[in-house]
């Protein structure tokens, strides 16, 4: 489908999933360009042409670059018509925003740091040692660079692991008694939260299932239900490559359409 409109992204996933979900939700045609994060095709120089942060997702809309995902999803929920991803009551969208906020700042970096450390590192720490030094050395943003060492090498501390794994086990608490107060994250109204939740968290029952399940968390458990029943969600999933992912949200989408 030829749009003016491409989204860069890896799997439907966390921050790619994101901008990726929000424009399905609204019906937005889009060119997808799949970025194999694994292959460091963030860091290659087609890609730092159109994102010179080397990070995913981006979209180019026309001739604007538009990045950060959280960003992204607001401006296509705003140029865009199609189903509102925002509530109409001011306080429901200070709890929409509250919430977009606690994820991006607080819970999903440490879902993150756990991911990469048990995932994305030992994904790549096989290769060759040479070629990956230089492929970390190509990496721009400092930061990003010093993630990719810690992760490929180990070198998360114990310290910084249990702190995310503290914030995670809290997050998980006060995303069941959020859930329990209200359909959805922010509001009724299935929202940007949502979206920006669901990505990141579709994958806690089959990771950590002492910990989210039927009886410790069902307000949890009926919300991943809700949205991995939506029909765009099956849609985002279409854009997957690596099973394992996808093998995460299977066992939510069959029992939802049993
Ligand atoms: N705050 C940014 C974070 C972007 C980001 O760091 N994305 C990760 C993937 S989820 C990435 O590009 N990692 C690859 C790398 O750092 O090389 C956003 O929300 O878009």
């Amino acid at each position: 489908m030829s749009s003016d409109l491409t989204l860069y992204h890896w799997e439907p996933n966390a921050n790619s999933g994101k901008p990726m979900l929000t424009l399905v939700e609204k019906g937005v045609s889009f060119n997808s360009h799949y970025i194999d994060l694994l292959a460091f095709d963030q860091h290659k120089p087609d890609y730092l042409a159109i994102n010179p942060m080397g990070t995913i997702p981006a979209m180019t809309h026309g001739s604007r670059l538009l990045n950060e995902s959280t960003a992204m999803m607001e401006y296509v929920e705003e140029a865009f018509p199609g189903p509102a991803m925002m509530p109409d009551d001011p306080v429901d969208r200070w709890r929409v925003r509250w919430w977009m906020k606690f994820l991006d700042q607080w819970l999903c970096p440490s879902f993150s740091m756990i991911g990469w450390s048990i995932f994305i590192g030992p994904q790549v720490r096989a290769r060759d040692p040479r070629e990956l030094e230089a492929a970390i050395e190509r990496i721009p943003l400092p930061e990003r660079r010093i993630a990719w060492r810690k992760a490929i090498y180990g070198l998360f501390s114990a310290e910084e692991l249990a702190e995310s794994r503290r914030r995670v086990d809290l997050g998980i608490g006060m995303l069941e008694d959020a859930l329990a107060k209200r359909e959805y994250l922010g509001s009724n109204q299935y929202s940007l939260a949502d979206i920006n939740l669901f990505n990141s968290a579709y994958g806690l029952p089959s990771q950590q299932p002492d910990d989210v399940n039927d009886e410790k968390t069902p307000n949890i458990m009926r919300w991943l239900r809700s949205v991995a029943r939506r029909p765009a969600v099956k849609q985002t999933w279409t854009y997957s490559r690596v099973p394992r992912f996808a093998e995460r949200i299977l066992p939510l989408i069959e029992e939802a359409t049993a």
